[in-house]
């Protein structure tokens, strides 16, 4: 993403009278070297160094004595300006790098050489002292002649000596095609089947005929067989596929693995248990993006962390925040919520229908015929409130509704009564970030209709969840409901800019009708009032079919209404036609699901999957959930038990979605303060946090640089950098949450 950088003094300065290099290594008729004097031939000219270390030229290389205590990676760096660069071209970007003491991480960039300092390619490999040549592959997004090679050496506490050489930035070479080791042909949920559930498993094969297959229990002993069923070229994946079905199977246990075509795939269990571990690390997910309040590593070993975003340097904090210039003349207090995701941003939007599925949850365990509250109870969840006597899920929900709340434009201000749409940084930062370290201001951005209507249908779903434990904190939502129900009509079109995308995200929405309906909605649920029954069933969303191919999310809120009208009690005239609607929604999902040969209930129009469809996929398969809480009907329990075999393996690449699930798992996902691959001190992401899955429009530039004419399941990357395909978010970590329980229920 962006990063800012630091006073740089031309090293050239010192060799005025050096001879100009001229671009060397030649390497073949159309490849050309874009790098001047990448063998230090010619001393320093060409290079810089920003103001803090000190650089010359040692036995032949560049080396830089880079000092300690700084914070940030571009807080130290050597590079080069003036480069050109040439849209669509494949570079290969290399050097030779050691490092003294060992284990320093040097984050090798092209990038934009002026302000917003774009990165268009970056690795940051671990150097040791010996040193080593690294070599690496990719397409320029852009057309740019100020692009730099650079290499920040910044945020470590103690000083070290950075050496460099051999730096080439290489032209008109080859694209290295990107292959995922993508493992056995035999493609298994890694994790758990349910012992009385749908088992199913993909083989990619040649093969066109029908091929047998075994089931081997831990011991290598075959425990089942039977056919495959050839299903052609698979459209999401391009593959040619067979499907099998090893349902009959009733055993238990762990260590299970399904041969067919001379492979062997991944092992899995038979059981509950993984399950019931997954409803609550979904969950507990949540504590670690908390802002406002330090990590205590008692309650999440290895994760604890200084608050952030509370008013101690280098952080501006949250505490008094202004608006951006011209927006508002008051300033709010908007401490706490969560981290959106990989950024240090708190959205509104976002934060509504994530904590709307975190409610909706725990109410489907209160309402539900399989449903079992008491599995996320008070002290499950390893909270600082765990022991207060609120069930652990209604405590981590209310950080971010304590939140929303504050997100309320005050009594007596223009547009009193609506929601700021965001509050995050003036200016995107880098990775890797603490969020205690984030220097940027932050600000307040405008109100609009969407923020505003997320806040009234969370907070009327709250008032009726949290009143058996918190009567006034339940009346204190439903007044604030109330009154962004009412702000939102007196301002029903207030739209987030889209441009508006500078250090956050723009989250904008021109259609609100659905935001409404769902607010109406869920304000209905809680007071029974004519008013808002009325608003209901007179919106056209109501009759409309609201469970299209690509799911609800924080955009399309009107299925989150359905589905709780159909499932919370009420009176509303015409129920039974509202839980149909839900049931017929579902029939096109297990269609989709019986259509795919992978066994999802998502096949997104023109096989464009989108940026977090993973979550989408679980969304979906919440609809099948519900229509089984309607109907009782088994085929619907299969289907949304069956979905969660693709996000944890069954799938194009062989891999689990769901980090520390699985014997293959994304651990990658960009987040600021879960950068190990960035720098090996900070942690992953915690066991139970979902990758935001394959998106087909691959906006980031690693992923263009590995994935581009990727076709559906391939678009999809484990690494840092890859924003577009690897986050992990508040929303989608939800939609885990609440899959993973409803299928801890059906063991
Ligand atoms: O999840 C969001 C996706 O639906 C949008 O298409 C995308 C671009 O606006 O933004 C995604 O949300 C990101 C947000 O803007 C900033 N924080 C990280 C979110 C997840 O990538």
């Amino acid at each position: 993403m962006k990063r800012r950088s630091t006073a740089l003094l031309p090293l050239a300065a010192l060799l005025a009278a050096a001879a100009t290099a001229l671009p060397a290594q030649q390497a073949g008729a159309d490849e050309v070297e874009q790098v001047r004097n990448g063998t230090f031939d010619a001393g320093t000219q060409h290079w810089w160094a920003s103001g803090n270390v000190t650089a010359a030229v040692d036995g032949g290389r560049l080396c830089a004595d880079v000092p300690g205590g700084t914070t940030n990676r571009w807080d130290a760096s050597v590079g080069q300006n003036d480069i050109t660069l040439t849209k669509g071209e494949t570079y290969r970007f290399s050097f030779a790098a050691s490092g003294v003491p060992a284990g320093h991480v040097v984050r090798a960039l092209v990038g934009l050489q002026t302000a917003p300092y774009d990165t268009w390619y970056e690795e940051s490999p671990q150097l040791s002292t010996d040193g080593s040549t690294y070599s690496y592959t990719f397409t320029s997004p852009v057309d740019s002649a100020q692009a730099q090679v650079s290499f920040q050496v910044g945020g470590s506490a103690d000083p070290w000596r950075f050496c460099v050489d051999d730096v080439s930035l290489l032209g008109g070479v080859a694209p290295a095609p990107y292959e995922p080791d993508t493992g056995p042909r035999v493609r298994v949920n890694q994790v758990a089947y349910l012992p009385a559930g749908p088992k199913n498993a993909t083989l990619v094969t040649d093969a066109t005929t029908r091929l047998p297959w075994q089931l081997k229990n831990a011991r290598g002993t075959t425990v089942a067989r039977g056919w495959t069923v050839p299903r052609g070229t698979d459209v999401s994946s391009g593959q040619n596929v067979h499907s099998v079905d090893f349902g009959a199977y009733r055993g238990s246990g762990q260590g299970f693995t399904l041969v067919a075509d001379g492979e062997t795939s991944r092992p899995f269990d038979i059981g509950t248990a993984a399950y019931e571990k997954l409803r609550l690390d979904a969950v507990k997910y949540y504590y670690t993006q908390r802002s406002g309040t330090p990590i205590r590593d008692d309650l999440r070993p290895g994760y604890g962390r200084a608050a952030g975003h509370v008013d101690v340097a280098p952080n501006q904090g949250d505490g008094n925040v202004p608006c951006q210039p011209g927006v508002c003349d008051y300033r709010l207090d908007v401490t706490g919520g969560w981290y959106d995701a990989g950024d240090h941003g708190k959205y509104v939007v976002n934060g509504g229908i994530t904590t709307w599925e975190l409610l909706s949850t725990y109410e489907r365990e209160k309402l539900a015929r399989t449903g079992q509250a008491d599995k996320l109870r008070d002290g499950t969840l390893a909270l600082p409130e765990s022991g207060n006597k609120v069930p652990d899920i209604l405590d981590e929900a209310r950080w971010e509704l304590e939140f929303l709340l504050k997100m309320q434009v005050p009594a007596g201000q223009p547009l009193a009564g609506m929601a700021h749409h965001k509050v995050h940084d003036e200016q995107w930062t880098g990775l890797p970030l603490l969020p205690s370290a984030d220097p940027q201001k932050r600000e307040l951005h405008p109100p609009t209709t969407a923020a505003t209507l997320n806040l009234a249908a969370t907070a009327a779903q709250a008032a009726r969840l949290y009143r058996p434990y918190d009567p006034a904190f339940a009346a204190r939502a439903l007044s604030a409901a109330r009154t962004a129900f009412t702000a939102a009509l007196a301002h029903p079109d207030v739209y987030a800019d889209p441009n508006d995308a500078t250090g956050g995200g723009a989250y904008n929405d021109n259609d609100v009708r659905d935001e409404f309906y769902w607010a109406a909605a869920e304000l209905y649920l809680s007071t029974g009032e004519k008013q808002y029954e009325t608003y209901v069933l007179t919106s056209p969303v109501h009759t409309a079919d609201v469970f299209g191919p690509t799911g609800f999310d924080w955009a399309r809120t009107a299925a989150p209404a359905r589905l709780d009208l159909a499932t919370v009690p009420s009176r509303l005239p015409g129920r039974d036609k509202v839980r149909q609607s839900v049931v017929r929604g579902a029939d096109r999902y297990l269609a989709t699901l019986k259509a795919q040969p992978y066994g999802m209930p998502y096949a997104p129009d023109n096989n464009l999957y989108d940026w977090g469809s993973n979550h989408q996929v679980l969304n979906n398969a919440v609809v099948l959930a519900t229509a089984y809480d309607i109907t009782g009907g088994a085929k619907y329990r299969d289907g949304a038990v069956q979905s969660m075999d693709y996000v944890l393996g069954r799938n194009a690449l062989n891999m689990s979605y769901v980090t520390g699930y699985g014997e293959v798992s994304s651990h990658n996902q960009h987040s600021r303060w879960y950068a190990h691959e960035l720098d090996p001190a900070l942690p992953n992401p915690p066991a139970g946090t979902l990758a935001g899955g394959p998106n087909s429009s691959i906006q980031d530039p690693y992923a263009q640089s590995k994935l581009t004419g990727c076709t559906g399941q391939f678009c999809y990357i484990d690494d840092i950098q890859s924003w577009s395909t690897n986050e992990t978010a508040i929303n989608w970590n939800a939609a885990l949450a609440r899959m993973a329980s409803f299928v801890a229920d059906q063991g």
